[in-house]
């Protein structure tokens, strides 16, 4: 052998023990095949895209830092732990698809999600066949848990109640009439229901009540509910259509009190409604959820969403947040009675239902049997600055912790 060939054969022999040391190329050690084995997922969907993308993503965007945050523990068992985003478009079919595609993925172990009911409930049947766990950050229609799936969980209130919650706050300002629009879906029409309900049993005249798609121009709407003359209006929806009902209800003289439920909670509703609202009665809303900085333990969460995405986090950010950890809590707890290994689904979905007394950054949450929330709250806000960054300081004006219904 010549000198060359011995030093050219020596750099081959060289080249390959790197190569498999880094496992570029080489088979890979046994310690690797196996951490590469024992993948799990936890899926979100919300609308990443359209006009509720601003509390849609920031919903995504707490499951994300959770997930960061908090994954240490299974990945110290061995595992890989991944995030996989879906944009459901606040539309059912495209949330019952992306669903389809969730429950393909055997990785896929747990869903956060979703921010409309309207999709959460349709999506969760796909949920509940599979045998996967869902547990939702915002979703307040009744129906997400009263069917009674063991899948499906949510950690926030329900709308029986906030209906409740709104009609009798506008009963303490003293209204005497209002009129009721809502946005034709499950979540806008039945808070509406669930307030009119209410706002009667307490003697308040409802002198309209009516669903509309409408998203720009409230002329049809409008020119009827002002010959009616209410005192409040109330719109059961979501920001995007409700601040542009709001602004133009405004601009035509309605100087009444504008109220609705949670689904104006966002920023969006100054920056597209204008400095209007602040005025005549002002504007209001409830809600299950809230700015963050409403939670004392969700101060660090606030910093570093903002370090993280640049930006305040939206109502129920913070929410998603203790969603992803209930989920990688549950995976985790599942995974050790699985002795290590990679658990069921089944597992993870009772796994979810057996958290007791769960620290989250939004307080101690426990599910009841159906799986709402025990010691839910309620809040009454209202807004006080037109500037949408200043959404977090609006004023809470009165917080009520009801109970779910058995
Ligand atoms: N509760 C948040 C608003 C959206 C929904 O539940 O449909």
């Amino acid at each position: 052998m010549t000198k060359r060939l011995f030093v050219l054969l020596t750099l081959m022999m060289v080249v390959s023990m790197l190569a498999a040391a880094c496992g570029g190329g080489g088979a890979p050690a046994a310690g690797e095949q196996k951490a590469a084995e024992k993948i799990v997922k936890v899926a979100s969907q919300s609308p990443l895209s359209g006009g509720q993308s601003a509390i849609g993503t920031s919903l995504k965007n707490g499951a994300e830092l959770s997930l960061e945050q908090n994954k240490g523990r299974l990945e110290a068992m061995g595992f890989k732990v991944e995030m996989v985003a879906f944009d459901d478009q606040a539309t059912p079919d495209v949330g019952v698809a992306n669903a389809k595609k969730i429950v393909s993925d055997p990785a896929i172990l747990c869903v956060v999600g979703h921010w409309n009911s309207g999709v959460q409930i349709p999506s969760s049947e796909e949920y509940h066949a599979a045998g996967l766990a869902n547990i939702s950050a915002a979703n307040t229609n009744p129906k997400v848990t009263d069917r009674r799936y063991k899948e499906v969980s949510r950690i926030v209130g329900r709308d029986d109640m906030q209906g409740k919650v709104g009609a009798e706050f506008a009963n303490k300002l003293g209204v005497k009439s209002a009129y009721i629009i809502h946005d034709k879906t499950a979540y806008g029409q039945g808070i509406a229901e669930f307030f009119k309900v209410r706002a009667e049993e307490l003697g308040m005249k409802v002198v309209g009540f009516e669903g509309t798609e409408e998203k720009a121009n409230f002329d049809a709407v409008l020119n009827p509910l002002l010959n009616a003359n209410p005192e409040l209006i109330y719109f059961g929806g979501i920001y995007d259509q409700a601040a542009v009902l709001f602004k133009q209800a405004r601009e035509k003289g309605f100087m009444g009190v504008l109220l609705g439920p949670d689904g104006l909670d966002s920023s969006d509703l100054t920056k597209i409604g204008g400095p209007g609202l602040l005025e005549g009665k002002g504007t209001y809303y409830t809600t299950v959820g809230g700015p963050a900085s409403l939670y004392p333990d969700a101060a660090k969460y606030i910093e570093d969403y903002k370090a993280k995405f640049g930006e305040e986090p939206q109502p129920y950010s913070a929410q998603a947040y203790d969603a992803m950890n209930m989920c990688l809590t549950a995976i985790e707890n599942a995974a050790k009675a699985a002795g290590n290994q990679v658990p069921t689904r089944a597992a993870v979905a009772d796994a979810v239902r057996a958290l007791k007394d769960f620290k989250g950054i939004t307080g101690t949450i426990n599910f009841d049997s159906k799986g709402d929330p025990l010691d839910a709250k309620y809040y009454v806000m209202q807004v006080v600055n037109a500037d949408p960054a200043k959404w977090g300081e609006n004023k809470v004006i009165e917080t009520i912790v009801i109970q779910p219904p058995p």
